[in-house]
């Protein structure tokens, strides 16, 4: 909690500084709020057990910004962070929000039209005033009004990653109680969705006060919207709801189906047990007065004589079909991961050297770990340019054969991430990226092209021999921006034809492909790999959500390159 708190603090700060154009300072900023996001214990912790010093030891964290780590932790507030705030009353939160507005944009919205928020900035864009500011235009006003309007239809739901860890502690606490005796994850969280309106936990317990009581006082709780015998409903400091409802072990199993959800799914269910001439509904599955089943859930989906349908399933896109005929997937779980494909290293400023990110890929069991960094088109990344390839490849080389030497099963492989120009070319010329274990190709820049030239853009980048993987291919930023113009049936033909993989990229605000499109890449014989685009080594456990994603898609095995041995992905990469 104080990590995500100092993390947001420590972002608008670096805002505000970059407003007032102070040098040096806005990076320094920016560092810390990865480095504490990125960190797996409380800020607070480390200040109780290490003092100031173990705060210094925090990646990205020095002398300065540990004092105000400690100002913060003290007082609950940092000075010099409320005086840019009384200077500039900005709400940054909204006004970031929107795509395309960074520190520049805010500025010049403040200093020229006082635009503090959202809705002065709707206004004056309706008012056509934007489009007189330097730098703007007619397009980029409808740009804005586009992105407004992109947000406010996301408003109240929020990204699984920002809901799932939270959910996931009040669950182990109330697990802990001895009046609870099964408790579970239900609705759109359980189904592992990219976002989530409110979290649902159902609970057994035979005194459901008891329960109730320690919910509604579980620490982070800002209020209670309501509370009765057997259900509870809050709001959580991060502004989420949740809605916690005790059942009788009885009817366990038919109130999990029911409250997982989703609605459609459960309309079709409870069509097909009418058909069979019985009742389904939260209490259980019914023959006559009869009750046939309820305890479980997978009882109840035998009681209508299917197999159990994975959460992430049932979304009623053709999960009971394929139950009935017996063709349900075998989905892939975080077990059959055995590498990650796309990580960024020192090299491009990230946070860990190659060596660390290998250091915890290992302790994750994997077998081998694709290095990608960013290339020179992507100058504020420290992208590479082909000499930085060669002479990183030489620091791979040599890392693989201390593992040799070691006994290490780990393989490090040499790849990058280079970006698509407008053109559909790319930014590395081929005799570099034939050096390379692998090329992933993505687009970094020039989002808003009409759909023939996209597509085209991106068609031309699979058809280069030397391009394997295409990173994050549709480019949505959930609650964000949408995705580009794309002709997707056309991409995944031509991705077949010369055998590009498409990324499902594991990062929770893309999550790109999305599940529809999983599924489609899927029915079309087209490779995927599930990768984290990590820029740190902890960011490496953010694999979880990309496979819940593929899950969603209905991805087994063999559809996902990085779920196969290091032999038969070299093959891959080798003979496509
Ligand atoms: P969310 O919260 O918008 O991300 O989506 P869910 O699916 O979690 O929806 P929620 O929280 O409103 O309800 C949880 C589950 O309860 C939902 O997935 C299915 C079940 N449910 C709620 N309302 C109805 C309903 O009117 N009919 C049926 N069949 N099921 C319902
Ligand atoms: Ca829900
Ligand atoms: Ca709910």
């Amino acid at each position: 909690m104080v990590n995500r708190e100092l993390a947001k603090i420590f972002s608008e700060m670096a805002i505000f500084l970059r407003m007032k154009e102070v040098p040096f300072k806005p990076q320094a900023y920016e560092r810390a709020v990865l480095g504490l996001e990125t960190l797996n214990k409380e800020a607070s912790e480390i200040y109780q057990q290490k003092g100031i010093e173990g705060l210094k030891e925090i990646p990205g964290i020095g002398e300065n910004l540990a004092d105000k780590i400690k100002e913060y932790l003290e007082t609950g507030k940092i000075r010099s962070y409320q005086k840019l705030k009384q200077e500039m009353p900005i709400n940054l939160e909204e006004l970031t929000a929107v795509e395309g507005i960074g520190p520049k944009a805010i500025k010049l919205l403040w200093s020229k039209l006082k635009i503090k928020n959202l809705k002065d900035l709707e206004k004056a864009a309706r008012a056509k005033k934007l489009r007189l500011l330097p730098g703007f235009g007619e397009k980029s006003e409808k740009n804005i009004l586009t992105g407004i309007g992109f947000l406010k239809k996301s408003q109240g739901r929020f990204l699984l990653s920002e809901i799932l860890p939270e959910t996931q502690k009040i669950v182990s606490n109330l697990e802990k109680l001895k009046e609870v005796e099964e408790i579970s994850l239900a609705g759109s969280l359980r189904r592992g969705k990219d976002t989530i309106g409110d979290a649902d936990i159902l609970v057994i317990s035979q005194d459901p006060g008891k329960v109730i009581k320690s919910f509604i006082s579980s620490p982070g709780i800002l209020k209670v919207w309501g509370q009765g015998l057997k259900k509870a409903s809050i709001r959580t400091k991060q502004g989420f709801d949740i809605d916690l409802r005790i059942v009788p072990r009885k009817s366990y199993g038919s109130a999990l189906q029911y409250f997982t959800g989703s609605k459609e799914h459960n309309i079709f269910l409870r069509k097909m047990a009418m058909g069979k001439g019985l009742k389904l509904n939260e209490y259980g599955v019914f023959h006559g007065k009869k009750m046939i089943a309820g305890t479980t859930e997978s009882g109840i989906y035998q009681a209508i004589n299917l197999p159990f349908i994975e959460p992430e399933l049932r979304e009623n896109r053709g999960e009971i079909e394929a139950a009935r005929a017996k063709r349900l997937p075998r989905l892939i779980t975080l077990k059959n991961i055995f590498g990650d494909l796309h990580c960024h290293s020192s090299w491009n400023g990230g946070q860990n050297t190659i060596s660390e990110m290998a250091q915890t890929a290992r302790a994750r069991g994997y077998r081998y770990l694709g290095i990608a960094d960013h290339t020179k088109f992507l100058r504020i990344e420290n992208g590479l340019d082909e000499k930085q390839l060669l002479n990183q490849r030489r620091e791979i080389d040599k890392l693989n054969e201390k593992f040799i030497k070691q006994g290490i099963d780990l393989k490090i492989l040499q790849g990058c991430e280079a970006n698509i120009l407008e053109n559909g070319s790319i930014d590395i010329n081929n005799q570099a990226l034939e050096g390379l274990d692998f090329v992933i190709a993505g687009i970094h820049s020039q989002m808003k092209m009409t759909k023939a030239k996209m597509t085209a853009r991106i068609i031309r980048a699979m058809e280069n021999p030397n391009v394997d993987i295409i990173s994050h291919p549709t480019g949505r930023i959930l609650k964000k921006r949408d995705e580009f113009q794309i002709d997707f049936e056309r991409v995944l033909k031509v991705a077949k034809e010369t055998g590009t993989i498409l990324e499902i990229s594991s990062s929770p605000s893309r999550l790109d492909l999305k599940d529809l499109n999983i599924k489609l890449a899927k029915e079309a014989g087209v490779k995927m790999v599930i990768n984290t685009d990590s820029h740190s080594a902890s960011q490496l456990e953010l694999m979880d959500y990309g496979v819940i994603q593929a899950r969603r898609g209905w991805a087994e095995k063999k559809d996902i390159i990085n779920c196969w041995s290091l032999e038969k992905l070299l093959t891959f990469l080798k003979t496509n």
